[in-house]
């Protein structure tokens, strides 16, 4: 048995754990500061993480003390234990070790041991969970590839584990994930823990089923018929069709598919040998996957023309146009425009409804890449941005990024019902029989460019059942509300600079600027060395673990740090924090 002096102990050794590793970091970051040509020995205090150091508390993961005799006190689980349902055959199982996967369920008896070994797993994710929330925690314990190998221990053995084992590996992996829902996790544009929608996927898996036919997803087919004929209201079509696609970039793969078919329909038979030359339209600014879906799809990425943007990285039609006229003189088939609603990094909206009136004037399909920006649309305040969406042929829309549900859940919507199912069935005899008894055409699996399928769309159902579109709603504007605070604050702090001064998204971008560049002369030189800021600044917010923001080069400019609200977790009080930590770690450079 431990008990809580026991807890307290290991808990302080912990501690003491954690300081000897902020040591290590002072040296690795020593490395990093000396990789620039700063002459400034001021270096941040990182040992003691001003910011919010890390806490003693809570108990590290991976050093687990034997998990069936550990006491737990009252608090420590989000459930308590006695609200855990408990299963008829439970019996004591007093140690995990002596155990192995056989003897759980389907076992003949393991009713109990299955009951005891899921609850302690579960354990485990709830610490990782309040973990997650803890802005004294650290979002993550970095390191680097050859050092995280051992001490994953990824070998696989020849013989089973014993549970005791197999709950260890849950916590050493936990330790080492990155805590994507922590308040200060902006890295990417799909941030935070939703909790209902975690549990949605907590279910998803016990129910592991596949999405290809209605006879073993009855549930969840139906579930996502609403939810894709939701999201086409929310968009504006009448009618239409739609798929839950593994990410935006096969959403978009199936855009340009289904385009394809629609102006070469013989090509899925005869390829497109004697075709013409299809030619597609994206801006510079917009995502790769249109080029990969160009190269995927025969058509080459060659036939993929770059439209110019302006500042804010909107596409110019004017330049659209001009390349249109110049494809069709060329003897080329423009058939493809990709307007963008939320570029990656600069958060830009192409012009909706401009960009429609071109393709409707050369009859070319318009789809619309609203990965990010798509979640916009559930906000009355803010969706005029994508006025005109309803007049695109497709749109991508990816609930996990601005809506926060969890990865992943990215949908396409076709206007065309049935353009789907023709680009892709192939009517496999053994899985989507037309004798079924019940209405086949709820068996979706034919038109998916897959065969199995991720049932995605239960913790979206959930979640959105939960918040409620009014939900939604508040949260995309408290979004919009934390950039425009940061885009203030930027606006007036020394050593700060906007990349520029009017996104449109939550998408804020910006150069930090250490003292030792502030008075140089602009130019190449300092140039050059401004680039190597916001890669030094964030190896040792990774090295530190307070703090995670996304960096970039785009076009002529040098790195700049692109910072995103998707997080329901931020605060304005992170805002402030994202600046210090910056600051504290950059100024010294
Ligand atoms: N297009 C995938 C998302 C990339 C990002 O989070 O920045």
């Amino acid at each position: 048995m431990i008990s809580d002096t026991n807890l307290i102990e290991t808990v302080s050794e912990e501690a003491e754990l954690l300081q000897t590793e902020n040591n290590t970091e002072q040296r690795e970051n020593q490395d990093v500061s000396d990789n620039l040509t700063s002459t400034t020995n001021n270096r941040p205090n990182q040992g003691k993480n001003v910011g919010n150091p890390p806490a003693p508390r809570r108990r590290v993961i991976g050093d687990r003390p034997r998990l069936v005799d550990r006491t737990v006190s009252e608090g420590q689980l989000l459930v308590p234990k006695k609200n855990l349902r408990q299963q008829d055959s439970e019996e004591d199982h007093p140690d995990f070790y002596e155990f192995r996967a056989k003897d759980l369920l389907p076992c003949k008896g393991g009713a109990g041991l299955t009951t005891k070994f899921l609850k302690e797993v579960l354990e485990v994710i709830l610490e990782y969970v309040q973990g997650t929330f803890d802005r004294s925690s650290k979002i993550l314990e970095f390191h680097h590839p050859n050092e995280l190998r051992e001490r994953l221990h990824l070998e696989i053995p020849d013989k089973a584990e014993n549970l005791d084992q197999i709950l260890q590996d849950c916590q050493n992996t936990l330790k080492y994930c990155v805590h994507t829902g922590h308040p200060r996790y902006f890295n990417q544009l799909s941030t935070g823990l939703d909790v209902i929608s975690m549990a949605g996927e907590w279910l998803t898996a016990a129910a592991n089923t596949n999405m290809f036919t209605y006879e073993i997803a009855p549930v969840f087919t139906l579930m996502e018929r609403a939810i894709l004929k939701k999201m086409r209201e929310i968009i504006g079509y009448k009618d239409g069709d739609g798929i839950f696609a593994p990410g935006g970039a096969i959403s978009n793969l199936y855009a340009v598919m289904c385009a394809r078919h629609k102006y070469v329909p013989s090509c899925k038979r005869r390829g497109l040998s004697g075709a013409p030359n299809l030619v597609l339209f994206t801006s510079e600014h917009s995502h790769f996957s249109l080029r990969r879906a160009a190269a995927i799809l025969g058509i080459g990425t060659d036939n993929v023309v770059y439209i110019d943007t302006d500042k804010r990285g909107k596409m110019s039609l004017e330049d659209l146009e001009n390349k249109i006229q110049q494809a069709i003189a060329r003897g080329d088939k423009p058939f493809f425009v990709n307007a963008t609603a939320g570029t990656t990094v600069l958060g830009a909206f192409d012009p909706l409804n401009a960009v429609a009136d071109i393709c409707e004037k050369y009859d070319l399909w318009m789809h619309v890449d609203g990965a990010w920006g798509g979640g916009v649309l559930m906000s009355r305040k803010h969706r005029h941005k994508l006025d005109g969406i309803h007049r695109a042929d497709s749109v991508t829309w990816n609930p996990h990024k601005l809506m926060g549900v969890l990865l992943q859940c990215s949908a396409i919507l076709i206007k065309e019902d049935g353009i789907l199912e023709d680009c892709n069935s192939m009517r496999a005899p053994y899985l989507f029989q037309q004798d079924k008894h019940y209405d086949v055409s709820y068996d979706t699996g034919d038109k998916t460019m897959q065969c199995g399928r991720h049932v995605d769309v239960f913790k979206f159902w959930l979640m959105w059942r939960a918040k409620g579109t009014r939900g939604f709603e508040n949260h995309v504007n408290k979004l919009f509300e934390l950039a425009g605070y940061l885009l203030e604050k930027l606006k007036s702090r020394e050593g700060f600079k906007l990349v520029h001064e009017k996104p449109e998204h939550t998408n804020v971008c910006y150069w930090y600027i250490p003292p030792s560049l502030r008075a140089m002369e602009e130019g190449t030189e300092k140039q050059l060395l401004l680039h190597k800021v916001a890669p030094a600044i964030k190896a040792r917010m990774m090295a530190t673990g307070t703090l995670m923001v996304g960096y970039q080069p785009l076009g002529d400019k040098v790195n700049f740090f692109r910072m995103v609200f998707s997080n329901p977790a931020a605060t304005k009080a992170d805002v402030d924090f994202l600046l210090d930590e910056t600051e504290r770690l950059g100024r010294d450079l």
